[in-house]
């Protein structure tokens, strides 16, 4: 008997700095009560789903940031999401800021990641991922149109890649920029991954380049096919899209079968809602052959990809 989820990538169009929260959750509820029509078992929010990417903007202070930062994960203002999500048995992906108190904290110390949870059906959080690939700059850069400023924000995530094993299926979450660097997707294919989902807020320019559009929307699909194919894995990108405050960002949210191949694709930049049945079990063919890990793979020679950072001279 095939394990089938019916998984919905569940795109967000433009959040303005202003827009609050009961705003945005009113969005989502709206998106998680077509992804129910549809008998979708999983929605999968993007990465920072609850606000504007904050991290164009600069401030000396970082702690003007706060009003953008979840202090605790469920909280009354997202308290629906999980109440719709236990009432209805559909689980969910939420990407946001999570703010970690120093009283709440393993080192005493306070922290900022840019992290993502996985709620199962009856509204548990069963998996937390906090974001390790974090691009852009620490300082203000005069040189650019638009900031990227996610190293002074947020700090590396200190849980590392993992599955959870959550509605009869492995289960991998990644944000973002974690899909540009191949490692992210060994490391939960290592785990046996069957589903990683991906949210992303991506600008569709950079003025430190002349990168069109459509080739920044061509390499977003590319990675996440080869990461869905080299890794026998479902893949879920999900977009925040559309203009927040004069700055583009851009769609193009999917589904990827462990094929490589896209089964569903969002047409605009809104909010919009894709989903796809996913037969966990398809993943076994390429598992078992093609990327057979345990037969084909040799790490005797993958040192470097370990033990070095940047790149050498041949
Ligand atoms: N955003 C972008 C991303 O990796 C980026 C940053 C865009 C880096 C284009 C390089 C090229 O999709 C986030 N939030 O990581």
């Amino acid at each position: 008997m095939s394990r089938i989820l019916r998984v919905a990538a569940a795109q967000l169009g433009p959040i303005q700095k202003a827009d609050s929260r009961a705003m945005v959750v009113a969005r989502m509820l709206a998106l998680m009560e077509e992804a129910k029509a549809q008998d979708c078992d999983l929605v999968a929010f993007p990465e920072l789903a609850l606000t504007t990417f904050f991290p164009r903007w600069y401030c000396e202070d970082r702690k003007e940031m706060m009003p953008f930062f979840e202090v605790t994960m469920p909280n009354d203002e997202v308290q629906p999401l999980f109440d719709f999500a236990k009432k209805n048995k559909i689980g969910f992906y939420l990407g946001y800021a999570e703010y970690v108190a120093a009283c709440a904290s393993d080192d005493g110390e306070e922290h900022f990641y840019n992290s993502s949870i996985l709620v199962d059906k009856d509204a548990q959080i069963v998996g937390n991922y906090r974001k390790i690939h974090l691009p852009g700059h620490t300082e203000y850069n005069p040189k650019r149109a638009h900031q990227h400023l996610e190293k002074r924000y947020f700090e590396v995530g200190d849980r590392g890649f993992h599955v959870d094993k959550a509605m009869n299926g492995n289960i991998g979450m990644a944000l973002c920029n974690d899909r540009r660097w191949p490692e992210t997707f060994r490391l939960l294919g290592l785990q046996d991954v069957e589903l990683t989902l991906v949210g992303y807020n991506t600008p569709t320019h950079d003025s430190l380049s002349d990168e069109a559009p459509d080739l920044r929307l061509f390499h977003s699909q590319l990675m996440l096919q080869a990461g869905a194919y080299q890794n026998s894995s479902w893949v879920v990108g999900i977009a925040k899209a559309g203009i927040e405050d004069g700055h583009p960002l851009m769609g193009g949210s999917c589904i990827i079968a462990p094929t490589g191949e896209i089964v569903a694709q969002t047409k605009g930049e809104g909010d919009e809602l894709i989903f796809a049945d996913c037969d966990l079990d398809a993943c076994q063919y390429y598992k078992d052959n093609i990327f057979n890990f345990a037969n084909h793979r040799r790490p005797e020679f993958y040192g470097p990809i370990v033990q070095q950072t940047g790149r050498k001279d041949p």
